[in-house]
């Protein structure tokens, strides 16, 4: 059982038993993610204080300037992962098409695949706001000893083996679940080690906030319009209080403490709304889920939808369970 004050590299080792598959292996990514972690935390941090903010140039495969933090962080994660040679592939929101790692001494031995979303909510660097790194891992489905194929990332939400994010906020958190409920560690700056600070996290059944970005009420569909009124609606402890950051890990964290919805529905703009199912929908639905909570795309279960692309959107809402299943309730009259 899980004890306040351990450091996240004693509870890895400590829990590492009781995961099904007990090679170590996964542990040894687990801590991997935690170095780069603390790596992108650092430059991250320094964002104010250097010329490192702003577009780098580069425009990412869904068409979005990349901000030189994004471009930073993925290649931390991919450069820490793949050199420490623990995963036989890759894919990241930054990059087009997922990698295949393989030493030449491992022949694809490795198990795990990671799909990751390296700094979420990047657009919220240039003014000192909360941003994120969200990943999710699967063990490979194809043969180990030949490369990986998009089989292997193209699995559904429900065959994760680990997810989690981290929070660069006003402290950093890694906050993760091996589908044995949600821990959360905080980072203690001045040693560089995260401590368990959350042990066993859940959403509050019910919640008093939803977040979603209400500019884009004239486009949404009409179940979520009227949920949005319902919410706005005086009566027993309604309204409820209207929280966006705008960066998804920020969103969720805070909800999944305090109780709360959080909605990225789709719009008559963007037919499957903007995140991402492989590396932004699965990896929260999983937290969501082993919290206690729910996650849904309006209908159906975020993970048991079968992808189809690497990139693949989703309409996403996700949260306090008997929030999540009202806004159900709403879609499914309209
Ligand atoms: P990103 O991956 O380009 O950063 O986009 C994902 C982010 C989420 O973190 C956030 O919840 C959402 O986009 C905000 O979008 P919008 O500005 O349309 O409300
Ligand atoms: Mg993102």
């Amino acid at each position: 059982m899980s004890r306040k004050n351990q450091t996240l590299g004693e509870f890895i080792i400590e829990n590492q038993s009781s995961f099904k598959y007990t090679s170590g292996e996964l542990s040894r990514l687990i801590n991997s993610i935690r170095l780069a972690a603390k790596v992108v935390n650092h430059e991250v941090n320094k964002a104010g204080l250097v010329d490192i903010i702003g577009a780098a140039g580069d425009t990412n495969v869904q068409g979005e300037d990349q901000q030189k933090l994004d471009v930073y962080a993925n290649t931390k994660f991919i450069q820490t992962m793949t050199k420490r040679n623990i995963v036989c592939g890759i894919a990241s929101e930054e990059e087009d098409d997922f990698i295949s790692i393989n030493s030449q001494d491992e022949n694809h031995q490795n198990k795990y695949v990671v799909l990751i979303d390296p700094l979420d909510g990047s657009s919220n660097i240039d003014v000192n706001v909360s941003v994120g790194t969200i990943f999710s891992i699967y063990r490979r489905v194809t043969p180990v000893g030949t490369p990986v194929t998009i089989d292997d990332f193209l699995q559904k939400g429900n065959q994760q083996v680990a997810a989690g994010y981290i929070i660069y906020g006003t402290s950093t958190m890694i906050v993760y679940t091996t589908g044995d409920g949600v821990n959360g560690f905080t980072l203690n700056p001045a040693i560089g080690t995260f401590y368990l600070s959350h042990p066993d996290m859940q959403f509050p059944k019910d919640g008093k906030i939803y977040s979603v970005n209400e500019g884009n009420y004239i486009h949404f569909p009409q179940g979520i319009k009227n949920y949005i009124k319902y919410c706005q609606m005086e009566e027993g402890d309604r309204p409820y209080t209207s929280r966006y950051i705008g960066s998804l890990v920020s969103d969720f964290h805070r909800n999944m403490i305090k109780g709360g919805i959080y909605m990225y529905p789709k719009s008559s703009k963007n037919s499957n709304g903007k995140l991402r199912l492989l590396y932004e929908c699965n990896p929260m639905a999983f937290l969501a889920e082993q919290a206690n909570g729910k996650a849904s795309d309006g209908f159906n279960r975020i993970m048991d939808i079968e992808p189809t692309e690497l990139h693949q959107r989703v309409p996403f809402i996700c949260g306090s369970k008997n929030m999540v299943e009202k806004a159900e309730e709403f879609m499914k009259k309209a």
